[in-house]
């Protein structure tokens, strides 16, 4: 069985240890978000990317959910003694590691799906990873420039684009996001291998991964959207929503962004029938099922909490057996 998936960072990556434990005999390829991508002095880093890598080869942080396991600081601090940073975004020792190798195989002249390749073959995920594009995309956050700190209000009231990871990780998503606009997406193309896997997948699947800036900026390169919708085989997601809140992270500040309402069924709504074929919501939502069917996507309430390898691993099943249902 080949299944597609679109995954963002720690939503994504957990789902899919779940989904390999499920179906161990199945051929998965792994379409990435990079809208989260970074440079920062002077290296490349792809945070969702890594996130996937290091948790299904085992190297993630189990506790943070992103990062490298037996972390340290060191160059950190040291960049912060001459003065240099950002001091919010914490990249560690062995983190930077891979952001180097990276970087130097990308100015080698390597696209990112080759560095991607390289880098799995130490880590060796079990699944294939393709970056969304070798192109470069990067997520911006429209805000209110009053809302900055260190405002007094006496500067020009506007609005200002920030980076995807100063508005999450610095701002932590404290302050209202008026757009989110995947930067460079409209005229990026497909990875080698993202639409042929598309094309030759027998289901798709949307993990608990952020609608908006995870799921949505992968579904923003043009061409994949309209694969999935052409592949003609079941299109399943499972809600990262439940009881009307994200699990975790800031997802209800983009999703506001966007005009969607935190909620199992508004997610549903917001990928559409056009493209969802099924859907599933934690058990906690199970009022909303009614309402999502009516939208023309098949719907069922499960529980959706990834506590354990084992009730993600059902998750995963769960996903399957609502493919099959809907083929
Ligand atoms: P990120 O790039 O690290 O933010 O990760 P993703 O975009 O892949 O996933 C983020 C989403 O995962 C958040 O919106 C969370 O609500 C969701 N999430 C995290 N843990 C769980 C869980 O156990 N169950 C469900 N249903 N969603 C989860
Ligand atoms: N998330 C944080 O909340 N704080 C950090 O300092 C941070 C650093 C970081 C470094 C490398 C990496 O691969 C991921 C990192 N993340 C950090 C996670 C990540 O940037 C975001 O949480 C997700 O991309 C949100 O979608
Ligand atoms: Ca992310």
């Amino acid at each position: 069985q080949r299944i597609v998936v679109l995954a963002g960072g720690i939503g994504g990556a957990r789902f899919l240890r779940g989904l390999k434990s499920a179906a161990p005999d199945a051929d998965i390829t792994v379409i990435g978000n990079t809208g989260d991508d970074i440079h920062l002095f002077g290296l490349k880093v792809c945070p969702d990317l890594d996130t996937v890598m290091y948790t299904l080869g085992g190297g993630i942080d189990e506790e943070k959910g992103w990062g490298r396991d037996g972390e340290s600081f060191a160059v950190k601090e040291e960049l912060a003694a001459y003065g240099v940073g950002p001091q919010w975004f914490g990249l560690g020792d062995r983190d930077f590691a891979t952001h180097i190798v990276r970087t130097q195989m990308m100015g080698a002249g390597y696209p990112l799906s080759a560095v991607t390749e390289a880098l799995c073959a130490r880590w060796q995920p079990g699944v294939r990873l393709l970056p969304m594009t070798d192109d470069r995309v990067e997520t911006h956050v429209l805000i209110d420039t009053a809302d900055l700190a260190g405002s007094d209000g006496a500067e020009e009231q506007g609005r200002k684009a920030v980076h995807f990871q100063e508005y999450w990780v610095r701002l932590r998503a404290s302050v209202d996001a008026h757009a989110v606009v995947p930067v460079g997406a409209d005229t990026a193309k497909p990875a080698p291998g993202v639409l042929e896997a598309i094309a030759e997948a027998d289901v798709v699947l949307f993990p608990p991964s952020n609608p908006v800036v995870s799921v949505g900026t992968i579904l923003a390169v043009p061409g994949i959207r309209e694969a999935i919708a052409e592949a003609g085989v079941p299109v399943v997601g499972l809600s990262p929503i439940v009881g009307d809140a994200p699990v975790r992270g800031m997802a209800d500040k983009v999703l506001a962004a966007v005009g969607v309402e935190t909620s199992a069924a508004a997610v549903a709504r917001h990928y559409g029938s056009g493209l969802l074929d099924g859907w599933l919501v934690d058990e906690t939502d199970a009022g909303a099922v009614a309402g999502v069917e009516e939208a023309g996507i098949r719907c069922r309430a499960v529980p959706l909490m990834m506590t354990d390898a084992e009730a993600t691993a059902r998750m995963a099943r769960e996903a399957l057996r609502m493919a099959e249902e809907v083929r």
